[in-house]
C-alpha cells in the first residue's frame, strides 16, 4: 500500500467510526426520548418546535437575522424559516463534513462552532436540532448562503444523502422543515396553533424588535399571526394591563449589564390588589423565580421605603412597608441573559446562579431611584398605595382574629336554600349553582338525589370586583355558596375540605345568565382560585332545541358551531312522507320541566358541560379583567373561543 493510500484508509475508518458513533448517539434519543425532550406528550411535541426555533433566536439575538416565520403544514409538519447568516455549510477539519450536517446528526453540537457569542436561548433540556432530527420521520434542511441553496435530507436521524447545492439563491437563511415520528409522540401529532402562537407572542416579547410570524396552513383552519413590538418586555406589561387601570401611563423600564449579564425590568401599577410578577431567564419562564426576582423584590422594597421615609410620607414611628405591601398592584416582567444560567427546583424552573441577585438588585435599584426623583407625582401614587396595602394588611389580620373564632361558615351551617345530596363522597357529589328559584325546582325534583345538591341563588350576585371583604362575607348568596363547599374563606381556605368535585355553574343562557355567570366565575376566581386550579368548576350546557314529534321530544340539540347542521339533520331523520317535526327553541332553564333538565343538562350519560380551566394566572385575570370590563366584544369572543364543549363522561 502506498503512503498514500494507507492515509485514505486511515481516514475512511475514522470516518466509519465516527458515523458508528453518531448512530448511537442519535439512536439514544429514539431510546429514551423524554431524557431529551421531557416528554413525548402534547408538551413534547411542542417542544420541538422550540427547540428549532431558538436557534433562530440565537440568530436574531446575534444581529443577524430579523425575521422568523413558522409554518404547520397542512400534515402537522413545521418548517421554521428565518433570514440570518445560514447554517455555515464548510467542511469541519475535526468530522470532515459540512457543519451543518454535524449540527443535525451529533448530540450536543448546536451552537458549538462558529465562535464567538453564546447561545441564549436553548430549552430547558439544553439538546438541540439533532434531537429533533432523530424523533422525525423526515427532516430537510435549505441553507442559502453564498448565491446557493443547500439541500440536506434525514429520516429518522440518518442522512439520506450528501449536502447537496439545489439552485441559486440572492438572499440568506435557513429553513428547517421536520415531521415528527408517530412511533414516538403516540398521544398526538397534531400541532395546536394557540398554544405556538402564545409562546412565540412572548419571545416577540422577551426580544425587543424580533419580527415572528405563525401560521396554520391546515385545511379549514388557515391562520396567521405576526408578532413584532419595538418596547419588548414594556410591551407585554401593557398587554397584560390592557384591560385594567393603572396609576401612571407608561410602564418604568430599565436595562442595563453587568459582567456579561444583561438584566431588563419593566413595571407598573394598577389600581387593583393583585400582583403580576414574571420572571425569564435566557427567555425560558422561570416560573419558581429564583436569584433574578429576588434581586429585583428586595430592591423594590427597599427603594419605596428609602424614598418614603427622605420625603417623610413614612413617619419615624411608622412601620416600615413589607414587600407584599409594595407589590399590591404590581405588574412586572423580569428578563435575564446568562451566559451560563444555572436552572433549580422541581420544575428546573428557578434560576440559580447567586452572582444575579446582587447585579438584578444594583441595576434596577439605581434606575428605579432615578424614576423616582425624576416623576415625584408617580413616585407618591407608588408610596400610598403601599401605604393603603399596609393599612388593608393590618385591618384583614385583626378581621381574620375576630372572623376566625365564629365565621358562620361552619358546615353545621348549611344554608336552608340547599338541597344537598345523600353521598358524603366528595369525589363523584357534584354543586348545582341554579339562577332562578323556579329552575332551582325543576333541578331539585330533576336530580339525582344521591351525588347531585342544588343551590339556588337569586337576581344579581354581588360584584366581588369591587367590593370589600367584609361587604363579600355579608353578602348571602356568597356565604352559602362558601358554606356549601365547605372549604372555608381567605387564609383558611383548603380546597381538600371541599364537599363536591364538581361545581357546576347552571345559568340561562341569555344576557342575565351570561352576567350571572360572569359574577360567579370572578367570584370563585378570586376567592376559591384553588377550586378552580383543580379543575372543579364546569359550566352546564343546556340545549338549545328540542325535535319534536308530536308531543313527544324525540331528540335535543347542543348549542355549538354546528348546532344549525345538526337541528336540519335531526329534522330530516324525524320526516317521516309530509310530516315534518316541529322545533321548540329553549331561551331558559324555566322552560324545561324537571325530566327534561335531568335528561338535557344534569344526566352525566347524555349531558355536555364545559369545564373551567385556568392557564396561566396571568392570562386568566387578563381574560377576568375583560370579562367584567365595559368592552362587549372581546367578552363575546372570549365565551365563544373558551367554552370547549365536551361530551366526556363528565
Ligand atoms: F439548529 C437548526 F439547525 F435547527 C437551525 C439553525 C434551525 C433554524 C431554523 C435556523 C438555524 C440557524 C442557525 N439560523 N441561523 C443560524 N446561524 C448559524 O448557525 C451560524 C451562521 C454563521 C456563523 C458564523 O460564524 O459565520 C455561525 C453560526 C452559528
Amino acid at each position: 500500500m502506498t503512503e498514500e493510500n494507507k492515509n485514505l484508509e486511515a481516514l475512511a475508518q475514522e470516518y466509519d467510526a465516527s458515523q458508528i458513533q453518531v448512530l448511537e448517539g442519535l439512536e439514544a434519543v429514539r431510546m429514551r426520548p423524554g431524557m431529551y425532550i421531557g416528554s413525548t406528550s402534547k408538551e413534547g411535541l411542542h417542544h420541538l418546535v422550540w427547540e428549532i426555533v431558538d436557534n433562530s433566536i440565537d440568530e436574531a439575538l446575534a444581529g443577524f437575522a430579523s425575521q422568523i416565520d413558522v409554518f404547520i403544514e397542512p400534515d402537522n409538519s413545521i418548517t421554521v424559516v428565518d433570514d440570518g447568516r445560514g447554517i455555515p455549510v464548510d467542511i469541519q477539519e475535526k468530522t470532515g463534513r459540512p457543519a451543518v450536517e454535524t449540527v443535525f446528526t451529533v448530540l450536543h453540537a448546536g451552537g458549538k462552532f462558529g465562535g464567538g457569542g453564546y447561545k441564549v436561548s436553548g430549552g430547558l433540556h439544553g439538546v438541540g436540532s439533532s434531537v429533533v432530527n432523530a424523533l422525525s420521520t423526515q427532516l430537510d434542511v435549505r441553507v442559502h448562503k453564498n448565491g446557493q441553496i443547500h439541500y440536506q435530507e434525514y429520516r429518522r436521524g440518518v442522512v439520506v444523502d450528501d449536502l447537496e447545492v439545489i439552485g441559486k439563491t440572492d438572499r440568506t437563511g435557513t429553513t428547517v422543515h421536520f415531521t415528527p415520528d408517530p412511533e414516538i409522540f403516540t398521544e398526538t401529532t397534531e400541532y395546536d396553533f394557540f398554544k405556538l402562537a402564545k409562546r412565540i407572542q412572548e419571545l416577540a416579547f422577551l426580544n425587543k424588535g424580533l419580527k415572528i410570524s405563525i401560521s396554520d396552513k391546515r385545511e379549514g383552519h388557515e391562520q396567521r399571526k405576526d408578532f413584532h413590538y419595538e418596547g419588548g418586555i414594556t410591551s407585554y406589561v401593557e398587554y397584560i394591563n390592557e384591560n385594567k387601570d393603572v396609576i401612571f401611563e407608561h410602564p418604568i423600564y430599565t436595562d442595563g449589564e453587568m459582567d456579561g449579564i444583561s438584566v431588563e425590568v419593566a413595571m407598573q401599577y394598577t389600581t387593583g390588589y393583585h400582583e403580576t410578577v414574571m420572571s425569564f431567564a435566557n427567555n425560558i419562564h422561570t416560573h419558581e423565580g429564583g436569584t433574578h426576582e429576588q434581586g429585583f423584590r428586595t430592591a423594590l422594597t427597599r427603594v419605596v421605603n428609602d424614598y418614603a421615609r427622605s420625603n417623610n410620607i413614612l413617619k419615624e414611628k411608622d412601620d416600615n412597608l413589607t414587600g407584599e405591601d409594595v407589590r399590591e398592584g404590581l405588574t412586572a416582567v423580569i428578563s435575564v441573559k446568562h451566559p451560563n444560567p444555572q436552572f433549580e427546583g422541581q420544575t428546573k424552573t428557578k434560576l440559580g446562579n447567586s452572582e444575579v441577585v446582587k447585579i438584578t438588585n444594583r441595576l434596577f435599584s439605581d434606575a428605579f431611584q432615578r424614576f423616582l426623583l425624576e416623576n415625584p407625582q408617580t413616585a407618591r401614587k407608588i408610596v400610598e398605595k403601599g401605604i393603603l396595602a399596609s393599612k388593608a394588611r393590618i385591618a384583614a389580620k385583626r378581621a381574620r382574629e375576630v372572623t376566625r373564632k365564629k365565621s358562620g361558615l361552619e358546615i353545621s351551617n348549611l344554608p336552608g336554600k340547599l338541597a344537598d345530596c345523600s353521598s358524603n363522597n366528595a369525589e363523584m357529589n357534584e354543586l348545582f349553582i341554579v339562577e332562578g328559584d323556579s329552575a332551582g325546582g325543576s333541578a331539585k325534583s330533576g336530580r339525582n338525589r344521591e351525588y347531585q345538591a342544588i343551590l339556588p341563588i337569586r337576581g344579581k350576585i354581588l360584584n366581588v370586583e369591587k367590593a370589600t371583604m367584609d361587604k363579600i362575607l355579608a353578602n348571602e348568596e356568597i356565604r352559602s355558596l362558601f358554606t356549601a363547599m365547605g372549604t372555608g374563606f381567605g387564609a383558611d381556605f383548603d380546597v381538600s375540605k371541599a364537599r363536591y368535585q364538581k361545581l357546576v355553574i347552571m345559568t340561562d343562557a341569555d344576557v342575565d345568565g351570561a352576567h350571572i355567570r360572569t359574577l360567579l366565575l370572578t367570584l370563585i376566581y378570586r376567592f376559591m382560585r384553588p377550586v378552580l386550579e383543580a379543575g372543579y368548576v364546569y359550566i352546564a350546557q343546556p340545549p338549545i332545541y328540542g325535535v319534536k314529534v308530536g308531543s313527544e321530544i324525540k331528540e335535543y340539540i347542543q348549542p355549538g358551531a354546528d348546532q344549525e347542521t345538526q337541528l336540519q339533520e335531526a329534522l330530516a331523520r324525524y320526516t317521516v312522507g309530509r310530516s315534518k317535526p316541529t322545533v321548540q327553541r329553549y331561551k331558559g332553564l324555566g322552560e324545561m320541566d324537571d325530566h327534561q333538565l335531568w335528561e338535557t343538562t344534569m344526566d352525566p350519560e347524555r349531558r355536555l358541560m364545559a369545564r373551567v380551566s385556568v392557564d396561566d394566572a396571568a392570562e386568566a385575570d387578563k381574560i377576568f379583567d375583560m370579562l367584567m370590563g365595559d368592552k362587549v366584544e372581546p367578552r363575546r369572543e372570549f365565551i365563544e373561543e373558551n367554552a370547549v364543549y365536551s361530551t366526556l363522561d363528565i
